[in-house]
């Protein structure tokens, strides 16, 4: 039978009345470097990646882990009134992160501080925001881990989920418009993906041709919605066809992988102006947020399993070890260094003023609205009326 065209290309013809099955038999293979133990698969394609590269990815890791830990005691002690930890997910935060340009933009969900960390943006200016102080670039006005900083090309998290990936898709069409050579960064849980902008934003980088990554970090839970009641397909790598875009499923806890896989999807998205899908395959070790105790909906053997067997930071430990770039005494000195660097950032955090009463105002309309000034003035006088309910820091 001919081939008939249809608008959009010439489809062939069938007199077989065969329905496109929903599931192959076989799931997607995850493209892995390292094993467990630290070493090399043989025959693998991936990046070389150098001594410093290596060393600096690794003190990346330690230090995101370290801040996570003592932030997250910080608000169970009541000094920051929520937080978020990246724990078992800090190879998809800095392997990606160390792939990347600094001209390229990055719009993270909410569980990439780390990719703030390796662009410069430093365990002080992460407490600041965490504490909301006059330091915090958002002036105290956004919840804890809502970081974002102009300098180092990353948008303001913001927390209606997967916002940023149809965002995305635009800022990298005008980074191609322009002519930048670089490209946009959207990074999503997999919860994120059941979000209509998740289809929009994919579906308008494949028209447009956009040079941007979508980034899924699968950690196999969307607080305690478990991925078998997220979709039905295999996982997110999946839907890559449907939208005609090019994409790879990475083992998310293997640090060469991971930086192998976003340098590569850099490339082609950069060079040859098209959308790449990685759906990296991790685990939340972490409770959702403070708000959550994940032990009510999941089991501790599947916890403990990924915090230990599959512990991305205990990996890469293996694989530095295994060419001499790492030792016991380079591990006590940076974790000393490091823990003291972030007792230092949280103390200095805390005993910062918080930001002048009118900020909360300002910023919005280029002139401040008369109901504006109304709440306002309601503030100041309920401050006046009622001086116990409010802090005496308070800078007015
Ligand atoms: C539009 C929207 N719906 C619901 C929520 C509440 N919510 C916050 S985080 C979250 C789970 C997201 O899970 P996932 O995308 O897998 O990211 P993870 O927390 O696992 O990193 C939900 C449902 C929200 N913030 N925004
Ligand atoms: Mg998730």
């Amino acid at each position: 039978m001919q081939d008939l065209n249809f608008p959009g290309g010439k489809v062939p013809l069938t007199s077989q009345m065969k329905f496109i099955s929903e599931a192959s038999h076989k799931r997607l293979p995850c493209y892995r470097v390292l094993n467990d133990d630290g070493s090399l698969i043989s025959n693998t394609i991936h990046e070389q990646v150098g001594e410093d590269v290596a060393v600096n990815m690794y003190s990346a890791m330690v230090t995101l882990k370290t801040m996570d830990t003592l932030l997250y005691e910080a608000q169970r002690q009541g000094r920051i009134s929520f937080y978020m930890t990246s724990f078992g997910e800090e190879a998809v935060n800095i392997a990606s992160a160390a792939a990347l340009s600094p001209q390229d933009f990055v719009l993270p969900q909410y569980r990439e501080a780390g990719v703030l960390l390796w662009r410069g943006f430093t365990v002080q200016e992460c407490t600041n925001q965490c504490f909301g102080n006059k330091d915090d670039k958002g002036k105290g006005r956004q919840m804890p881990v809502h970081y974002g900083s102009n300098k180092h090309n990353v948008i303001t998290i913001s927390s209606p989920l997967a916002t940023q990936i149809s965002q995305a898709a635009g800022v990298a069409y005008s980074l191609k418009m322009d002519k930048r050579g670089a490209c946009a960064v959207a990074f999503t849980g997999d919860g994120g993906t059941s979000e209509g902008d998740f289809h929009a934003g994919l579906n308008f980088a494949a028209v447009m041709e956009a040079p941007v990554i979508f980034i899924c970090r699968n950690n196999g839970w969307a607080i305690s919605t478990p991925v078998h009641e997220q979709f039905r397909s295999d996982g997110v790598v999946a839907k890559g066809l449907g939208y005609g875009i090019r994409s790879i499923r990475v083992d998310g806890n293997d640090v060469i992988a991971v930086y192998s896989a976003i340098g590569a999807a850099r490339n082609m998205a950069i060079n040859e102006g098209r959308p790449i899908l990685v759906e990296a395959m991790t685990y939340r070790v972490g409770h959702h947020s403070t708000s959550d105790d994940s032990t009510k909906y999941r089991p501790m053997n599947e916890i403990e399993y990924w915090k230990t067997a599959r512990n991305p930071i205990s990996i890469f430990k293996k694989y530095i070890e295994r060419y001499g770039w790492w030792s016991e005494d380079k591990e006590s000195e940076l974790a000393r260094n490091v823990k003291k660097q972030v007792l230092e950032a949280i103390k200095t955090a805390e005993g910062m003023e918080k930001p002048a009463l009118t900020e909360m105002f300002t910023d919005v309309y280029d002139q401040m609205p008369p109901n504006l000034y109304e709440q306002e003035r309601s503030i100041r006088d309920s401050m006046k009326k009622y001086p116990k309910d409010y802090p005496i820091d308070l800078h007015v």
